[in-house]
């Protein structure tokens, strides 16, 4: 692609964010390590998502208070501890760690992890939920509204301490959302694998292997997988909530 040009673009609810414009930045805690922000409260969504460039000895940094992080790697491994405990975690392995809670991730070699951060929102009565440590191939498989052809995978336990959800989705060639959707929960999307095309408002993007898209509340959204190979995606969603609930913190 001519240097000049970008498939990535930036809308008022909604971005398509393409890898030819992702550019590392430090971040505070953050040893011998880069990260790109992706999709952050600047561009207007409730939570961020980045990648972490992660090298030779290099250590995460801490979220901040009150903050809970979903942590996925995509290329290498990467030591997890918390705890007390140890945790090696390669490629479609992944972490959930609830707010103010202390654990590290460390990397002896190349490595870039997917993190999905924020504010957690408590309700009264429920305690806030542990860790957890999980690996994408050992969860349940359910077919999407009943289309075997388009496979769903919650990565995070189904109950009202959790905020939010980080699913999987495959999709066949062919296969496509069975509906326009359009709610309240927004969406902080990674394509893993495959191809095809993401309706977002009324743009209609070409999505591959790499792309991230931000679909803000009510962004009207359709996907249809394309190519020979199937197409999956990791997602972020905000569930479980009053929609009053972040308003009403007085
Ligand atoms: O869970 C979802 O809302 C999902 N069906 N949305 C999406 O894949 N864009
Ligand atoms: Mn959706």
């Amino acid at each position: 692609m001519h240097p000049g040009q970008t498939r990535t673009h930036i809308d008022a609810n909604h971005a398509f964010i393409s890898p030819e414009s992702y550019l590392p930045s430090p971040l505070p805690g953050w040893e011998n390590a880069q990260v790109i922000i992706l999709i952050s409260p600047q561009m207007g969504a409730r939570f961020t998502q980045y990648i972490a460039l992660m090298g030779e000895r290099s250590v995460a940094g801490s979220p901040l208070v009150g903050v809970e992080r979903f942590a996925y790697v995509l290329e290498g491994e990467v030591k997890f501890s918390i705890n007390e405990k140890e945790h090696q975690l390669g490629v479609g392995q992944y972490a959930y760690i609830p707010p103010d809670t202390e654990h590290s991730f460390a990397s002896e070699a190349s490595s870039r992890v997917m993190l999905f951060e924020r504010s957690y929102l408590p309700i009264e009565g429920v305690e806030a939920p542990g860790y957890v440590v999980g690996d994408e191939r050992d969860q349940p498989s359910e077919a999407n509204e009943g289309d075997p052809d388009a496979q769903l995978k919650r990565l995070l336990p189904m109950n009202d301490a959790f905020d939010w959800e980080i699913n999987m989705f495959t999709f066949q060639p062919g296969a496509t959302l069975p509906l326009v959707e359009v709610h309240v929960m927004e969406h902080g999307l990674v394509m893993l694998e495959g191809q095809g095309i993401y309706r977002l408002d009324e743009h209609w993007y070409p999505i591959q292997k790499g792309d991230v898209v931000w679909m803000g509340p009510y962004c009207p959204q359709w996907f249809a997988a394309i190519g020979k190979t199937p197409s999956s995606y990791l997602y972020y969603k905000d569930v479980r909530r009053d929609p009053l609930a972040e308003f009403n913190l007085l």
